[in-house]
């Protein structure tokens, strides 16, 4: 029900709008590629849809090999392992579970290292505060598509021997000095979900320019398997199937027009939200690519009518289900919160950083005229704050249920 506007029973938008509505691109290219995965009767293992993806990824990228993977999680799992990563590794805490899961999850301690707080990145000086003589490697997370300080951070790996790997979750189609992303570090790996601008529905994809690393990364992705009956390492089973990559390639077909639709949102945002005091849109450097997929409000508390919390309950109770990832941090999640219960005592930019964001919904499911609805849920507020503020606690209590669809509506929506 809305907070705001009492004229109506009902929340603004009687669909939800979701951070992560996924974009659909041609259906007929779908079906088509989906008919004729039946008829070859060959639905996974390095079939011919999945190398096309393969090579309309690598080429995009500007990068040797960009192997396919069943999602960006086990892409991690096996960028790690196959670049041996072992004892500690330096990560961000400010990053979905993912990244941090899967080091845990090969017996690696993640040791969680402060952020920039202008670019939420990895701050160099941090990462090499935190380095130990069991340290193996650094991975960074180009946060938001943002890229990280890469060259800094390939420097002191390269003085201290150490390996970097780039989590690239948000960051296909984004470059750096003109560079893709994709090319940087020992490996950097790239995800397909559903939620993601480009998607496989699952997916993940790791970009190397290393043949041998790439040559262990098949192995690795298919069972440790060299050959038919061969098995020359450990492996397990991260092999993108056909019908995703069928997804993923008409995703690539629409790749511009995703961008377009982003880039055109991200501005809409912008105007719509410039002048509420203390509330401002995240800015990309135009000066790069970029796939413009997350639109993130940074929430000055010392200047907003509304804590960053309170935001959020406005925008929910309209059926705006803006995120505030990645709250409350990775070093505040089990097991990670057990294990070094006084990381945050490092971590004080990524704590400030985590109170203060909000994403807000974009992609093709949104559009000019929900952005200029939501501009106006942002201006009513600004105007209500008082009364709000009276109304709605200051900090949030999280939901317990899942925001899963339950509307027949969703049926129908793009
Ligand atoms: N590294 C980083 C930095 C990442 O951000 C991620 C994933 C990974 C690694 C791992 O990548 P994968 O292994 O997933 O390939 C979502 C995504 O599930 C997750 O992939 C993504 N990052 C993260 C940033 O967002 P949740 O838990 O916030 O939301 P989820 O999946 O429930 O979806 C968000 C909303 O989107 C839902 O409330 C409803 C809507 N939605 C979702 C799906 C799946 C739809 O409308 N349709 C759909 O099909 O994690």
């Amino acid at each position: 029900m809305s907070l705001l506007f009492s004229d109506r029973e009902s929340p603004l938008f009687p669909i939800p709008l979701h951070v992560g509505r996924p974009n659909i691109g041609s259906r007929e290219a779908i079906h088509r590629h989906i008919d004729e995965i039946l008829d070859r009767r060959w639905l996974s293992n390095e079939g011919p849809v999945v190398l096309e993806l393969e090579r309309r990824l690598a080429d995009y990228v500007g990068v040797k090999h960009c192997l396919t993977v069943c999602n960006a999680t086990i892409g991690l799992e096996i960028a790690y392992r196959v670049t041996e990563l072992s004892g500690e590794v330096i990560v961000p805490s400010n990053t979905f579970a993912a990244t941090v899961h899967a080091l845990h999850w090969q017996g690696i301690k993640p040791v969680f290292c402060d952020i920039d707080p202008m670019t939420h990145n990895l701050d160099v000086g941090s990462v090499e505060a935190c380095i130990t003589d069991k340290t193996t490697g650094i991975v960074g997370v180009h946060l938001w598509g943002r890229p990280c300080p890469v060259h800094d951070l390939q420097r002191l790996a390269d003085r201290l021997g150490l390996k970097l790997i780039f989590d690239a979750a948000h960051a296909f189609g984004c470059s750096l000095g003109g560079q893709m992303i994709g090319g940087f570090g020992d490996a950097e790996v790239f995800s397909f979900h559903a939620t993601k601008f480009m998607n496989c529905g699952e997916g993940g994809a790791i970009a190397t320019n290393d043949d041998d690393l790439a040559a262990l990364i098949r192995q690795t992705r298919s069972f440790g398997f060299q050959g038919c009956d061969r098995i020359v390492r450990v492996g397990t089973n991260g092999k993108m199937n056909e019908f995703s990559a069928a997804v993923g390639l008409s995703s690539m077909d629409s790749i511009d027009e995703f961008i377009q639709v982003n880039s055109s949102n991200y501005r809409g945002y912008r105007e719509a939200l410039a002048d509420i005091p203390g509330v401002e849109v995240l800015a990309y450097d135009e000066q790069e690519r970029n796939n413009f997929q997350y639109i993130v409000v940074d929430v000055d508390e010392q200047q907003s009518p509304l804590t960053r919390d309170q935001w959020l309950q406005v925008l929910h109770a309209d059926n705006v289900l803006a995120r505030r990832y990645f709250y409350p941090g990775m070093h505040r999640a089990e097991p990670y919160q057990s294990l070094d219960p006084f990381a945050a005592k490092r971590l004080p930019v990524t704590d400030a950083v985590l109170r203060r964001i909000l994403v807000l919904p974009t992609g093709t499911a949104v559009g000019s005229q929900e952005i200029e609805l939501i501009g106006k849920i942002f201006q009513q507020a600004t105007v209500h704050a008082s009364m709000l503020k009276r109304q709605l606690p200051s900090t949030l209590v999280l939901p317990t249920a899942p925001l899963v669809p339950v509307s027949p509506g969703y049926r129908k929506a793009a």
